[in-house]
């Protein structure tokens, strides 16, 4: 049986009831997070629960749970559920009203659903590398929150999959930002670069695990924006999340960054991101 996350009640999945008029639905109006689980355990679970929070801060929705009391929601449905190698997907929506764009009196109660969903790991893509195509990135000014609102990255997603991409690799201009649903990575000369974590990308949990990594194995990092037009200059580039771990990017534009090959500082970082995860999950 599938148990879902409804408020603070695990529910059969077919017993949740959810509003026409949820502003989640209508405005896009809540936030959400992504968790992943390996071997049982949550990997950087305290990491997304803060960032699930500050979201949520930003966009002036109260959380009525504690953080801990929060976790604990989560585990017992990852328990629940049996989920042994998955992900967790989490949302909390300003809650169901008569439709109108100001926000409804604070009698409203937010509206937080939780499920979750076995998924294995992207090995194929990890090991040999994936296709990315450039989209501009139009989404708006704050992608440092982690807003239900994605049609700007569903449809750069889009673009990128109908010409047999994995990933749209986004850029205002010339700066490159990140991917429609990753952090973007070049190294150049032996040192890697990503775009700082302001309000143009969202700052990934994965990126901050992977800039621990950098510091472990001795590759500097300049967190500066890489430029569109010199991106062929890197000998090698990747992209992180939640759920692709790190990939490495191996053609944009349908021609091949230096040999066409995952790199080794990529290769040195998936090894160092492994270690972690099993550290964090088997120890
Ligand atoms: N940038 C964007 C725009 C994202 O949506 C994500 C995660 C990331 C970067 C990487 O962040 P994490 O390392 O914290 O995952 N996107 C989630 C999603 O929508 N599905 O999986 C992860």
């Amino acid at each position: 049986m599938t148990w879902v996350l409804w408020n603070d009640r695990l529910v059969k999945d077919a017993d949740i009831q959810l509003s026409k008029e949820d502003r989640g639905y209508q405005f896009g109006d809540g936030i959400y997070e992504v968790i992943r689980v390996y071997n049982g355990s949550m990997f950087t679970a305290t990491e997304h629960i803060d960032r699930f929070y500050e979201s949520a801060d930003k966009i002036k929705i109260v959380i009525p749970y504690t953080k801990d009391v929060f976790h604990k929601m989560i585990y017992d449905l990852i328990e629940a559920n049996e989920v042994t190698s998955g992900q967790v997907y989490i949302q909390i929506t300003r809650g169901a009203t008569p439709r109108q764009h100001q926000f409804p009196t604070n009698t409203v109660e937010a509206v937080l659903t939780a499920y979750t969903k076995e998924l294995q790991r992207p090995v194929s893509e990890m090991t040999n590398g994936v296709s990315v195509k450039t989209v501009e990135d139009i989404r708006w000014l704050r992608c440092d929150i982690k807003s239900l609102n994605l049609l700007g990255s569903v449809l750069a997603k889009q673009e990128a999959y109908e010409d047999g991409c994995f990933e749209a690799l986004l850029h205002r201009g010339d700066s490159i930002t990140e991917g429609s649903s990753t952090n973007m990575y070049g190294i150049k000369d032996g040192v890697l670069y990503t775009h700082p974590a302001t309000n143009l990308i969202l700052n990934g949990i994965t990126r901050r695990v992977i800039l621990a990594c950098c510091e472990e194995i001795g590759l500097p990092v300049v967190e500066e924006p890489m430029s569109l037009a010199s991106v062929f200059l890197n000998e090698e580039f990747f992209m992180s999340s939640t759920t692709s771990e790190i990939i490495p990017v191996i053609m944009i534009n349908g021609r091949k960054l230096g040999k066409g090959l995952p790199g080794d500082w990529t290769q040195k970082l998936q090894i160092a991101f492994e270690a972690k995860i099993n550290q964090a999950v088997y120890a």
